[in-house]
């Protein structure tokens, strides 16, 4: 099958926009949908064609849009509907699409429907949430549920005499998913944006709708997968999208039930399981970052082998919610450029659909907030209080914080060296990190070796050599703690990649390595062959992809 019949989404590079930090075009401070639309040709140029583009709904913004007021609404802080479909617009004749993030497992508290459940027992719009009495025996809550931003998961509504559920606090209610009447409100949601002619969803904590709650099962709930399935049938069947659903709960023999072909549910999952095994058992992302290459390479070489055949990988490192990859995994000191290049090469040139999450094109790195007050995120800030409770000291949080905490990917796009990093001529409602005037999108495309068109030769590299969407993966050198090896295969072609981890000149053990004859197709240092030796010299984070024949 060549490249053009396999759908858009096999052979394209996705990009997360998170809208509040991307460009402000108003001066308010706050990133928009007209700051968007000024950055479409920096898209463009970078060669993706689709915008993951994080929620711009109404919403109150408790969790920055992952709280949405009004599922047919624009933010007013982001702009308009008519913005929304000028973006659209605009960006489909650059040849990208929209794909939209949608977060049905909860609304907002400030949701009408909300507001009319909370009034009477008898609305329809009651039990579109989950409500419980309260225990006969304390008065008390239903069960001890921890909310994950803190505090409670159970809010009681004296008007009504009852407890609500919400999974990640009082401001965001659990929708009750086991309703058919909610399921067909949010099939109709679904159906009005796709009928805009957007590209798909990124289904948020896709996980958590088929939820149990009275046998306290809250991910991959017994209901889950007939929901997913209602809504495909619903909503994506026979229409030329891509959907991901985010599961942090998905595990490589369980990945197939959402994404294999016959299922019918979703193209690809985000699944987080290189992500997590790298977090603290106790303190979770606030504790220290427990990376180990070993363990890195082989979850993600089970997921190669586990949707090989059927099913689709996405590919990625870095998302809102995650510390920025340069200075998490690799260097963002004298290696910074080199580092981000190999921890790119080596994540993009697997099988699967990669994303680039905003900034991570020119190599942003952690913010490394100094005091409690420049933090905006509410799961930071609801764990400061919970661990501070627990003795856990405010520098210690601190530092757990700026190693993994979800500020670390919202501070400003760094577009330029002007004030504000070209971001906003307003006040950002986040600090713009200060390395900002070194390491800026400005910068950085003036530069033939930067990082930005090192991103440009790896999206032209999926478009152009079929090995690269459809070949087979295999990993070599498994047990290596410094280097991640690994080789595609297709018909006649074999292609090496290979990205060392460490900041040290390392000399790898090339036995396992076949044949290295071929062309470098791509490297983060000058290096035009492999000869064929039994070791290979490795200078900090190279990486290269050599291309050969079989
Ligand atoms: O995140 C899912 C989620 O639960 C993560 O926030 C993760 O569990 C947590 O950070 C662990 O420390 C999605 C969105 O990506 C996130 O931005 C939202 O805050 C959340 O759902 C609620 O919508
Ligand atoms: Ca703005």
């Amino acid at each position: 099958m060549t490249q053009a019949m396999q759908p858009w989404w096999k052979t394209a590079t996705g990009y997360q926009i998170y809208p509040r930090s991307f460009c402000d075009s108003n001066g308010d401070g706050i990133g928009d949908l007209g700051g968007i639309i000024s950055k479409l040709d920096h898209l463009r140029d970078l060669g993706i064609g689709f915008i993951w583009l994080s929620p711009v709904y109404a919403s109150p913004m408790r969790d920055n849009g992952y709280d949405i007021s009004d599922y047919r609404q624009i933010a007013p802080e982001f702009g308009t509907l008519d913005d929304f479909d000028a973006l659209v617009t605009q960006a489909r004749d650059k040849g990208i699409r929209i794909v939209m993030d949608l977060v049905v497992n909860h609304c907002s508290s400030e949701h009408e429907w909300f507001l009319k459940a909370c009034q009477s027992r008898d609305c329809p719009e009651h039990d579109f949430f989950y409500w419980r009495d309260q225990r006969p025996d304390t008065n008390g809550p239903p069960d001890d549920q921890r909310a994950c931003f803190g505090g409670s998961a159970w809010t009681w509504v004296e008007s009504v005499g009852r407890y609500y559920y919400g999974h990640f606090g009082a401001q965001q209610p659990e929708l009750n998913w086991h309703n058919p009447a909610l399921r067909r409100e949010v099939f109709d949601v679904m159906n009005w944006w796709l009928d805009k002619g957007i590209g798909g969803f990124r289904i948020d904590v896709i996980e958590l709708i088929g939820k149990d709650l009275d046998n306290r099962v809250y991910v991959e709930g017994p209901d889950m997968h007939r929901f997913i399935a209602e809504m495909h049938a619903a909503c994506f069947a026979g229409r030329d999208i891509m959907t991901v659903g985010e599961s942090w709960s998905a595990k490589p023999d369980t990945a197939l039930l959402y994404c294999g072909k016959a299922r019918k549910e979703v193209d690809m999952v985000f699944n987080f399981n290189h992500i997590d095994a790298a977090w603290d058992p106790d303190k979770g992302r606030f504790g220290p970052n427990l990376f180990d290459l070993p363990t890195h390479k082989r979850i993600l070489a089970d997921w190669q082998h586990a949707l090989a055949d059927d099913g689709w990988n996405s590919l990625y490192l870095s998302n809102h919610d995650l510390p920025r990859p340069v200075s998490h995994y690799g260097c963002d000191g004298p290696f910074r450029v080199r580092s981000a290049k190999m921890l790119a090469m080596t994540m993009h040139l697997m099988k699967g659909t990669p994303f680039i999450y905003q900034g991570e094109e020119i190599g942003m790195t952690n913010a490394n907030f100094t005091e409690l007050g420049q933090f905006r995120d509410i799961e930071t800030l609801g764990q400061l209080t919970e661990q501070t409770a627990r003795g856990v000291s405010r520098q210690e949080f601190i530092d757990g914080a700026n190693i993994n905490g979800r500020d670390n990917a919202r501070t400003p796009v760094q577009w330029d060296s002007s004030a504000h990093a070209g971001f906003t001529t307003g006040d950002p409602w986040i600090d713009v990190n200060a390395n900002y005037v070194d390491i800026n999108v400005e910068l950085d495309r003036a530069d033939p070796n930067g990082i930005f068109a090192f991103y440009q030769d790896l999206v032209a590299l999926r478009e152009n050599l079929d090995i690269v969407t459809k070949g087979s993966f295999a990993s070599l050198c498994s047990n290596d703690p410094n280097v991640f090896v690994y080789e595609r295969v297709l018909g006649t072609q074999r292609l090496l990649v290979l990205g060392n981890f460490t900041n040290k000149a390392i000399s790898l053990d090339a036995g396992e390595l076949s044949d290295k004859d071929g062309k470098v197709v791509l490297s983060n240092i000058t290096r035009e062959t492999l000869k064929s030796n039994e070791h290979i010299p490795l200078e900090p984070y190279e990486a290269f992809a050599l291309l050969s024949d079989i």
